[in-house]
């Protein structure tokens, strides 16, 4: 783990000569294998991963090589969600996500699962009938036996509860909070840990890669849960940046403090959008965003993870959700690497230990 520190000092310069364009001296060394994202991660104890659409997975045959070679973990970007899995109460359809999971296997890549509760993409069923707290809590239980079972020892990280904190550290207002008061987190990890022993339970958001109200509520939640013997083994950062806004700065002292607390960190979801057009300062800046979370990965002990929203503008979610914002991901639309993934590469390559 000392190594992962020595490097660091010389991240600096490589991240400078892969957004400039010149040669990275690593590179020029010979050391290892650089050929894709996911040979330069070998060895640095960090899985790089990417959000995966299941229809264009079918599709698109350049895409799905990309997946293939360049990433050793894949998260199915709605397809394990529970208005997809379970669009009527009890019919249950894995069918997308288990192609998933098999195409993962078939390429010896793990599976991150997200997400089990949400207050988003819940089926109507679900959020219209106005179910007793007792019914709810029961549904919720059948809910997350059922998934996390028919996944049972081919899921790596389950994202168990996403995005259940407001940016002022307060608990955010869900089905679920209303009905089953804070204690539905708990639960929702016990239930998953007794279907599936094995898995990495996580708790999932935005806005919390820095120290913030955010980040501090988790950091007391996820030590209150583990003090209760809760199975939480997990914190997520999705890491939705953007380069007008800069990237936060306290990053590397969140991960480490939860480093401290004993459970695995993960970035789960990174882009990094943009105003468009595009020019050079945005795109060399959001080299430097997607490093920067990087970097925060290695240095800690615990990181295990680090996975793209997507990793071609091709298909990306930012341009229909944020008007006139896009080009977020390390590969254009015609899947060519830009200055972003030479930087992941070489981030990677000086983490090896
Ligand atoms: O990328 C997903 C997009 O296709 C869906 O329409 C959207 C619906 O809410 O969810 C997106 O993924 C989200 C993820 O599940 C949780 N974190 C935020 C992601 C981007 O909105």
């Amino acid at each position: 783990m000392g190594e992962r520190r020595s490097v660091l000092a010389v991240l600096t310069l490589v991240l400078a000569t892969a957004v400039s364009g010149a040669a990275p001296a690593v590179a020029a060394t010979g050391q290892g294998d650089t050929s894709s994202l996911r040979a330069a991660a070998r060895g640095s104890g960090v899985r790089i991963g990417t959000a995966v659409d299941m229809s264009t997975l079918a599709d698109d045959a350049p895409y799905r090589a990309a997946v293939a070679r360049e990433f050793d973990t894949v998260t199915a970007e709605n397809e394990m969600k529970w208005q997809v899995v379970e669009p009527e109460r009890g019919r249950y359809d894995w069918a997308a996500a288990d192609r998933l999971v098999d195409f993962a296997r078939a390429n010896g890549q793990a599976v991150r699962g997200h997400t089990l509760v949400w207050h988003n993409q819940n089926p109507s069923w679900l959020t219209e009938d106005a179910f007793t707290p007792a019914e709810l809590r029961r549904i919720l239980r059948d809910h997350i036996h059922t998934e996390v079972r028919h996944f049972k020892g081919r899921i790596w990280h389950w994202d168990v509860v996403n995005e259940a904190i407001n940016e002022d550290g307060t608990l955010r207002d869900s089905i679920w909070l209303r009905a089953l008061g804070p204690g539905y987190i708990a639960d929702a990890f016990r239930w998953a840990h007794e279907a599936d022993p094995k898995a990495k339970l996580y708790l999932n958001d935005y806005n919390n890669e820095g120290v913030n109200a955010k980040s501090d509520a988790y950091y007391a939640l996820v030590k209150r849960l583990r003090a209760e013997g809760v199975p939480v083994h997990g914190y997520g950062m999705q890491g939705h940046l953007a380069v007008q806004y800069g990237f936060p700065d306290t990053v590397a002292e969140n991960v480490r403090r939860f480093d401290v607390l004993g459970v695995q960190t993960a970035f789960t979801e990174v882009d990094v959008r943009m105003i468009l057009p595009a020019d050079p300062v945005k795109v060399q800046a959001q080299a430097q965003g997607f490093s920067s979370l990087l970097q925060a990965c290695l240095l800690a002990r615990h990181c295990v993870s680090y996975t793209l929203w997507g990793f071609t503008d091709r298909y990306s979610w930012v341009p229909g959700w944020f008007d006139g914002e896009g080009s977020a991901t390390p590969f254009d639309e015609e899947l060519r690497p830009k200055p972003a993934y030479q930087a992941l590469r070489n981030t990677f390559l000086l983490g090896r230990r």
